[in-house]
């Protein structure tokens, strides 16, 4: 039976620049992400949004607001992920190396999307855009996206 896992991810923005971190353990080792996590029991999604970004990133989000929302399923494995992405430009604190992470700002136009989750090149200029999205994909192993969808909302 398909169980789901709610997770967050956080983007840092600038204009013209994003803080991205490289993922030193875990899901997604090696790959540039924005920071994030499993929601946990007793708080609200927006509650581990702020919660992971700070113990990742050592960054306080004052306000997030919406990006996307995407489902990811992995061929053979009966888990989603329902992924629930936010920004925020509005925050306190320095970009600080945590256990999980190692921050750096990236040019908008210069993303590694070669060390990235193959999916992220889809859907960040919906995110540059500032156009929210909702999103499917579908994996086999960690690098092949066999199928995916992708459209705009008008809200989330
Ligand atoms: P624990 O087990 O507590 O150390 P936790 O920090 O809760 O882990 P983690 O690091 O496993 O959760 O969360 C995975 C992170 O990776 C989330 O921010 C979501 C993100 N992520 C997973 N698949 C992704 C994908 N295909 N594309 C993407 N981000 C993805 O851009
Ligand atoms: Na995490
Ligand atoms: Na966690």
């Amino acid at each position: 039976m398909a169980s789901k896992k709610v997770l967050t991810l956080v983007f840092v923005k600038e204009p013209g620049k994003i803080l991205l971190g490289m993922k030193k353990r875990g899901f997604g080792e090696g790959r540039w992400n924005g920071f994030g996590g499993k929601v946990e029991k007793g708080e609200t999604i927006l509650e581990g949004a702020k919660r992971e970004l700070l113990e990742e990133s050592g960054i306080t989000a004052n306000t997030l607001s919406r990006v996307g929302l995407i489902n990811f399923e992995f061929e053979k494995d009966p888990v989603i992920l329902e992924i629930h992405i936010f920004k925020t430009s509005d925050y306190n604190g320095n970009p600080t190396e945590t256990e999980e992470m190692r921050p750096q700002w990236y040019a908008e136009d210069s993303i590694p999307f070669s060390q990235m989750w193959p999916d992220d090149h889809l859907w960040f200029p919906y995110m540059f855009n500032n156009k929210l999205f909702e999103a499917y994909f579908l994996f086999k192993g960690m690098d092949i996206i066999v199928s995916h969808w992708i459209k705009e909302v008008d809200n989330l």
